[in-house]
């Protein structure tokens, strides 16, 4: 029998119902804005610009070292990962591509993988590749690290596993390739620093070599785990000096969660963007490290400032400007399709909030040496309430005012739970 699908019958009649309350309180916001000289209808036309990839890992439930609770109706192979997002843009259309994970979204026909996105209006954003677990049949293990292990044999195999993500991401459309390697060490004294790193700068240019004229490298930093002594690149500034060494093509990526606690993540980015360095993020969320939280659902504030500066570096209009946008979450105890809607929500919230600080007002305080002054200015900007400029670029891009009741409403988390009995658990957002 045919999958089951959301209508746009559905969605309309849903709306239907929203449509004047929203106008309402779209129209007064409008007025409020126009006070301060911006134009709504410009900024509705700005957020329903935006897009954020969906990562394949995060529609399936995530878990943590001690447990994974699957929900109902996950999906089992990309095919159905391809589904899930497909209703994420459906809905919330804020999310027009997808960053697949390698090997975990291996396929035999990749065009046709290709295609059924397409069908649904989605593309392939950045491949992300995997020398972080072993894989059934895999010749040399990981276990003591990958593109940086002692072992020559490993570290060749390391480099041609993120070659064939290249070429995979060829078929797929993708233009860039996001490497994150868990290697480090738990014990002082078991790794040489300096030489880790060497090794890992070595296997890094072989990968550089393999990539298209019109691809970039993203280099993913993270402080620690699973490595607990020692990470090879653990930080902005390793990343960076790496990037520097890899030349033009190999950029930092800036995952949220991955920073040592009270780094200032605003300025890192700041710092990136000012080296043409920046190749974009994994937004999440997180209290204590790499939780993989929902993104602006412990720190909104944050958030805002990481698009106040994302904001400040296109008004310079940059020359190649162009940071990537990808999720990267954890979904433990939440239905992963509401929660992704939810994140992209809050970036796009972010994104406008950022869009309506007044620039000029902010560099005079800045200029005058008025610090209450700019931080009031930043303030007012992030308590405003942009949702119904939200809900009606949702609206007008042909997606859901209320992309969650919607979706809550349609029963198709149920109807997949028929159509996808259980497989005994998948490889969707293990770690
Ligand atoms: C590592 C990480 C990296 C991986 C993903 C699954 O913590 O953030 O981006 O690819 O999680
Ligand atoms: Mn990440
Ligand atoms: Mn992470």
């Amino acid at each position: 029998s045919a999958k089951y699908s959301i209508s746009a019958d559905f969605i309309a009649e849903q709306n239907e119902r929203l449509e004047a309350a929203i106008n309402e309180d779209y129209d007064a916001l409008k007025r409020a804005l126009g006070r301060h000289g911006i134009d709504a209808d410009v900024l509705v036309q700005k957020v329903m610009a935006f897009g954020v990839a969906i990562p394949t890992w995060g529609v399936g439930t995530g878990g943590t070292r001690f447990a994974r609770f699957p929900g109902p109706g996950e999906p089992r192979n990309v095919v159905e990962k391809v589904d899930d997002c497909a209703v994420i843009q459906q809905l919330a259309r804020s999310t027009p591509t997808i960053s697949p994970h390698f090997p975990w979204d291996k396929v035999d026909d990749y065009a046709a993988l290709r295609e059924q996105a397409a069908s649904h209006g989605l593309a392939f954003d950045a491949v992300n590749s995997n020398t972080f677990q072993d894989q059934p049949g895999q010749e040399h293990s990981y276990k003591f690290g990958s593109l940086s292990h002692t072992d020559a044999r490993v570290r060749a195999q390391a480099i041609a596993h993120n070659v064939e993500c290249i070429e995979i991401g060829r078929k797929l459309g993708s233009k860039a390739l996001t490497v994150w390697i868990a290697d480090g060490s738990n014990f002082a004294g078991q790794s040489n620093l300096t030489k880790a790193l060497d090794r890992y700068i070595d296997a890094m240019r072989e990968i550089v070599a393999a990539l298209p004229a019109d691809w970039r490298l993203f280099l993913e930093h993270k402080l620690y785990e699973p490595a607990f002594y020692s990470t090879v690149i653990s930080d902005w500034g390793t990343s960076f000096a790496v990037a520097q060494e890899l030349g033009p093509k190999a950029h930092c990526l800036v995952d949220l969660g991955h920073h040592a606690p009270n780094v200032n993540i605003e300025q890192v980015v700041a710092r990136l963007v000012r080296f043409n360095k920046l190749a974009g993020f994994h937004f999440n969320d997180s209290k204590y490290g790499d939780d993989d939280l929902d993104s602006g659902s412990v720190e909104p504030f944050r958030l805002f400032l990481v698009f106040n500066e994302l904001i400040d570096a296109e008004r310079r209009k940059l020359e190649g400007f162009a940071p990537a946008y990808m999720i990267d979450q954890s979904h433990n105890v939440t239905d992963p399709i509401e929660s992704l809607m939810q994140s992209a929500i809050e970036l796009q919230r972010a994104y406008a909030q950022a869009l309506i600080v007044d620039r000029a007002a902010l560099e005079a305080a800045q200029e005058a040496n008025d610090a209450l002054g700019a931080h009031l200015e930043l303030k007012r900007a992030f308590t405003t309430d942009v949702s119904p400029l939200l809900a009606v670029a949702r609206m007008r891009a042909g997606g859901a005012i209320a992309p969650i009741a919607a979706y809550r409403a349609s029963g198709y988390r149920a109807r997949k739970a028929s159509e996808r009995p259980a497989v005994g658990g998948t490889s969707a957002g293990i770690v």
